[in-house]
């Protein structure tokens, strides 16, 4: 047999794995911002703030990254986004055409794996296969940090897997759980927050709103994309994407004042 690779075994594979992991989860432990789901609005969002040099984690219960982004609706994977967002489109590289005034659509995954690796390109870091499940408060219940778990974990039943889990620490966390609004319902649960659900569909309504409220809507945390909408009870904006985009970026923005 011609030897085509060089001679590298399993203990070294092992090694690399184990010793690249556990560096970059150390030295994430305490990060500038904590972005929980890598959606749209999510990687979006950890692109602008990591772009200035910060230290951006996005956690991702899933695997894979990119949330609703890979399919337009309906599990048809053409994504549309209406002017101006197109103009996010150019700017992470992705074509798309003109289906009627003012309207655009893109290939889902081209779309979704360029702004993947726009997010990768400007330095964000992930911990996928990880489920945020609570988070961290301190003075005035402000939020410092989450609490996570790995995603197989927390799916088994509770009789057969009693794990704990464990904390990162954070200047800013950014709730980008879309529909879930997951963080935010963890301090609902606690009476900090009124969640007021999501809204009926109404395209032409919603996607102003969610830009419009992206906001920090308790001390230490913002929410971006869907979440905006299940948090203040705006209209859902169904199988249209510019406003994550868009609102990812205002959130980015929001952090990097925070940070300043
Ligand atoms: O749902 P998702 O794509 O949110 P988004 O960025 O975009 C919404 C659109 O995709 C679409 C829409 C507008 O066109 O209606 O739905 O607001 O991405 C949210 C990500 O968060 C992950 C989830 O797996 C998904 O990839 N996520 C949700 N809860 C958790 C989580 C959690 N507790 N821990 C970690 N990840």
């Amino acid at each position: 047999m011609k030897k085509i690779f060089s001679k590298v075994g399993e203990k070294e594979v092992t090694r690399a794995i184990v010793e690249e992991f556990a560096k970059q989860f150390l030295d994430y432990v305490e990060s500038d911002c904590i972005i929980v789901g890598g959606g749209p609005s999510g990687l979006m969002a950890g692109s602008v703030i990591s772009k200035k040099g910060n230290k951006v984690l996005i956690i991702e219960r899933n695997n894979y990254l990119g949330g609703g982004f890979w399919l337009g609706g309906y599990l048809m994977n053409m994504i549309t986004v209406r002017d101006p967002a197109q103009k996010m489109l150019d700017k992470i590289g992705v074509p798309y055409r003109e289906s009627s005034k003012s309207l655009y659509v893109a290939d889902g995954p081209h779309a979704c794996s360029k702004l993947i690796a726009y997010a990768c390109d400007r330095g964000v870091k992930f911990a996928n296969m990880t489920m945020v499940n609570d988070v961290v408060l301190r003075e005035k219940n402000r939020v410092c940090g989450v609490v996570i778990n790995w995603t197989p974990v927390e799916e088994l039943p509770r009789g057969l897997a009693c794990v704990d889990p464990v904390a990162l620490e954070t200047k800013i966390v950014i709730d980008a759980t879309g529909h879930d609004a997951t963080v935010v319902k963890k301090l609902e649960e606690r009476g900090i927050i009124k969640l007021k659900g999501e809204g009926a569909m109404w395209i032409e309504q919603s996607e102003d709103l969610v830009v419009e409220y992206t906001s920090e809507v308790h001390p230490g945390l913002i929410v971006c994309g869907m979440s905006v909408s299940a948090t203040f009870g705006l209209p859902r904006m169904g199988p249209t994407f510019g406003s994550m985009l868009l609102s990812g970026e205002k959130a980015g923005n929001l952090v990097l004042e925070k940070l300043k």
